[in-house]
């Protein structure tokens, strides 16, 4: 069967996803009740949508699992095909362990993450430091299935286990003056060999605005494929922000601190004219050295494959658009 998500105008060819139907339902049952057109109605429900998302999660066995349910908030579920664990995990940014792709699969494992403890700091009422094991307690945890889209032009699918970060920022209680986040990272010589590389102004640090921050779609993701984070995707904590370039969600994060000012980002330090603070994916804003109107999705790259057209915001306009009305997209990137 031919599924056409007319969102995004690809076609997706999932024959898989029809399986779980199958399953509950038995053979004779299932061509009855697709003759009767409810499957095509069934197929668009939200709930549907839901059940074959997770059905086609593969829980690949080798981490700690994290268990959650799927998640509610509008426009977390995409239903594009899940890049395969092992792509997700050995084709990686994560600068701290070195600059190539394959640099944090083979340098991570020297990252001790237990224990760990991520200072919640600045203008708020209530601050405070919160273990992981307090971080997987603080809110139910939900899978996300977003796109990530990194600025050098390829995309992944990946099924994240977190919860909205906006839950976090309620519990300390920002004060009136906060109008941005801050998010450090680990930076430490001894477990990240990268480190001791001058390519980025060490930590690495992210930022965004409060309304940006308090949005549901942006992630405190704890896990992947129902498993803890491997190192090399930012273990144990990172955020992800769907409608932004990849750089923006911050690995292994040890401090968010609320502030009245725009935080610096190392992207933005590192190079000012390519690198905004705002960095929406944005296909009609091009990098200075390249376009940014399509992308490789990683796991189709065949000579023959081809590229995808990038979307604006990454797919997610109708959830974020409003936050940018008004706003010069080509002046604030
Ligand atoms: N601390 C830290 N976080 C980081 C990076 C990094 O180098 N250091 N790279 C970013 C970039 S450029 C991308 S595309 C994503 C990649 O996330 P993934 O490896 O889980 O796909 O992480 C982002 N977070
Ligand atoms: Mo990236």
């Amino acid at each position: 069967m031919l599924i056409k998500t007319d969102r995004d105008g690809f076609d997706h060819s999932v024959p898989s996803e029809i399986t779980p139907q199958a399953v509950y339902r038995g053979r004779r049952d299932m061509l009855r009740w697709m003759a009767t057109g409810a499957a095509g109605a069934a197929l668009a429900s939200w709930a549907q949508r839901e059940a074959f998302a997770q059905a086609q999660v593969p829980r690949p066995g080798k981490l700690a699992p994290l268990a959650a349910a799927k998640s509610a908030v509008a426009g977390a579920v995409t239903m594009e095909k899940l890049t395969d664990y092992k792509d997700a995990t050995s084709y990686n940014n994560f600068y701290e362990f070195g600059t190539d792709k394959e640099d944090p699969a083979e340098h991570a494992h020297t990252l001790r993450t237990s224990p760990w403890t991520v200072e919640v700091s600045g203008l708020v009422k209530k601050p405070v430091k919160l273990s992981i094991e307090d971080l997987r307690r603080l809110a139910p945890l939900e899978e996300r299935i977003y796109r990530l889209r990194c600025v050098e032009g390829w995309s992944m699918v990946i099924p994240w286990v977190g919860y909205s970060l906006s839950k976090l920022v309620e519990r300390v209680e920002p004060l009136g003056a906060a109008k941005f986040v801050e998010f450090t990272t680990l930076a430490d010589r001894d477990q990240m060999p990268g480190v001791r590389s001058r390519v980025l102004d060490w930590p690495y640090v992210e930022g965004l605005r409060m309304d940006e921050a308090m949005h549901p779609l942006t992630l405190l993701a704890l896990g992947m494929y129902g498993e803890v984070l491997p190192n090399q995707n930012g273990a144990p904590v990172r955020v992800v922000v769907p409608w932004k370039y990849g750089f923006k969600s911050a690995k292994s994060l040890v401090q968010i601190r609320f502030t009245d000012r725009m935080p610096g980002t190392a992207w933005n330090k590192a190079a000012a004219n390519e690198y905004g603070f705002y960095s929406n994916v944005n296909p009609n804003v091009d990098h200075p050295r390249w376009s940014q109107a399509t992308e490789r999705r990683i796991g189709e790259d065949g000579l023959f494959a081809k590229r995808r057209k990038t979307l604006m915001f990454n797919g997610y306009e109708a959830q974020v658009g409003q936050l940018y009305a008004g706003m010069d997209l080509k002046k604030n990137y």
